[in-house]
Parts: structure tokens; sequence; C-alpha cells
């Protein structure tokens, strides 16, 4: 029997099989291993159905939050109340391009401000855009078209609006939404664990760690690796007068003559600078 982890707890995972959801344990080999099944991780259970056997092979795994086998990040960006920082959003989207996810950016709050901005930052990166309007619904099927199929998770600052997106999508969510739920969330966010749900033909996951934003903790990017995660770079791969170019002060860079081009966003540019100056000053044993 088989199925996917959609919740482990206290020793106890929670397995979605094909006759319903069964709670089992992990056997002793995994944790002799260093091997943690994760939520979204595809398991086989033993024959009683007590015990994980084995994890199936992943697509990836993030450490925190605790998942496995994520197909689409949504992140989540206001236009206004907070004001997003693309550097945030950056940090995020190739953290999921690293990783082999899809990062999709879903912009709310276009009622109270235009999205021009991100739009424009964006225009150019072949990351999907969405914006979404209440008043009228569009982009909410943009939405469910994505999640149809794969394992998404959500990510986004307390407050751009991820429960009311939630809600807007399948009201059977029943997010808690506004200033209740955030002055609660606080302390309790950090010790929820990662859960799984059906949902719009595919499944969400409920990863209280991506709320809070800390790209630099879902994945470090070696800095000669960056390049790769900025998905707009990567026609002038190859075209650079020196092999090894980072792309920064080099004479003759085929990235930076796109960039004066204006083939690649400004804002972009700043971001894979400024993660690369990052990543050159991270130790080796740094976590
Ligand atoms: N005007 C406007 N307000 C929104 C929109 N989306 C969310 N909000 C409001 O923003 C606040 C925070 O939303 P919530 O969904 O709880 O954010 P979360 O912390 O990301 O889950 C709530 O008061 C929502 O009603 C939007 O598109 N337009
Ligand atoms: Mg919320
Ligand atoms: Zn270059």
């Amino acid at each position: 029997m088989t199925g996917y982890i959609t919740k482990g707890i206290g020793g106890f995972y929670y397995v979605r099989t094909a006759a319903g959801v069964v709670e089992c344990r992990a056997r002793g080999i995994f944790r002799k291993r260093g091997l943690t099944p994760v939520a979204g991780d595809n398991v086989r259970l033993s024959a009683d159905g007590a015990a994980i056997e084995e994890i199936l092979p992943r697509k990836n795994v993030f450490i925190r939050p605790p998942i496995a086998n994520l197909d689409v990040l949504f992140i989540v960006a206001s236009t206004t109340q907070p004001v997003p920082s693309t550097r945030i959003l950056d940090e995020l989207t190739a953290a999921a391009v690293y990783q082999d996810v899809q990062p999709v950016l879903l912009i709310t709050k276009s009622d109270l401000a235009a999205a021009d901005r991100l739009l424009a930052c964006y225009a150019k990166s072949t990351i999907p855009v969405i914006p979404l309007h209440y008043d009228t619904g569009e982009g909410l099927d943009a939405v469910r078209a994505r999640i149809r199929g794969s394992l998404c998770a959500f990510c986004g600052n307390s407050g751009v609006g991820k429960s009311t997106l939630l809600n807007a999508l399948d009201p059977a969510l029943r997010r808690e939404t506004g200033a209740i739920s955030q002055k609660l969330g606080r302390g309790r966010h950090t010790t929820r664990e990662v859960e799984i749900f059906e949902s719009c033909g595919g499944r969400i996951a409920d990863t209280p760690g991506f709320a809070s934003l800390e790209a630099q903790k879902l994945v470090r990017i070696p800095k000669e690796e960056l390049q790769h995660a900025f998905p707009e770079f990567a026609p002038y791969f190859g075209r650079c007068r020196f092999t090894g170019c980072s792309h920064r002060s080099e004479a003759g860079c085929a990235v930076r003559a796109a960039l004066d081009a204006g083939d690649i966003a400004p804002s972009r540019y700043e971001s894979y600078l400024a993660m690369y100056e990052e990543a050159s000053q991270r130790k080796e044993w740094e976590p």
C-alpha cells in the first residue's frame, strides 16, 4: 500500500492512501540513516498498514518548513499594506527555482494600489504573475488551474492576504482572516505542524514556516549556482567574454548588456548582486 504523508506529529504519521487516511509510525531504520519522513513524502506502508516501510524518491525536500515534493510555490505579495520588498520576493523565487519548484507570484490588494510596479519587475523574468481582484474574481481561476494536480504551498508576509485568498479559492477551507488571526498567530504558528489538504483538484500544504518569509532558511544557494535561479539570465549564458563570468563587474558581460538594454529588470539584477555578495561571505559550515 502506498500513499502520501499529510501530516507528521509526535512520532505519528498520517498517510493518505486509496483506502483513506492511515495513522502509522516510521520504521526505526529511518532514524538510523538520518532520514526523516515529512509531509508530502510518497511512502510505502507495511502490509498491516502500521508502519512506513519506505520513502519513495523525492523531487525535492525543504527542512524548514519540513515538506517534500513541492510542485508550486505561490508567493503572495500585496500592492500595499504591507508594501513588498522585491529583494525578499526574489529570494523566494530563487529558492523555488533552485529546488525545482515552480514559483508563481500572486498580487493581492490591487484594489488599494496599482500592481504596475510589481508587474514591471517580473515582466521579463518568465515567472508567472497573477494579479487578483476579488470584486470581479479576476485571477482566481488562473490560481485554481495551477493548483490542479499539484502539491502547492502559499508563502508571504503576515497580512498580505493569504487566508483571504484561500477562502476565495475554496470557501470550504474556512481560514481565519484579519487582525484577530494575526494576533493569535505569532506564537502558535511557530509550533504548528505542516499539514496537507486536498482542494481545487490538487493538494495545498499549510506551511506555517513559509508565512514568515525566511527565505534564507529555505535553501542556501551557492554563488556559482545563483545565476540559474534567475531564469531571465539563461538566454545570455555562454555569451559573456569570460568563461565563469559572475555577471558582476567583468567586461563584456552579456547579462549586464541585457540589463542595459532593458531586457532584465534592474530590481532583479540588484537582488542577484546582493544575494551573490551574501553567498560569498557565507562560511561553508554555516547551516
Ligand atoms: N482591500 C483589500 N484587503 C484585503 C485583500 N486581501 C486581504 N485583505 C485584508 O487584509 C487583511 C489581512 O488578510 P489575511 O488574509 O488575514 O492575511 P494573511 O495574514 O496573509 O493570512 C484582512 O483584513 C483582509 O481583509 C484585498 O485584496 N484587498
Ligand atoms: Mg492568515
Ligand atoms: Zn556575465
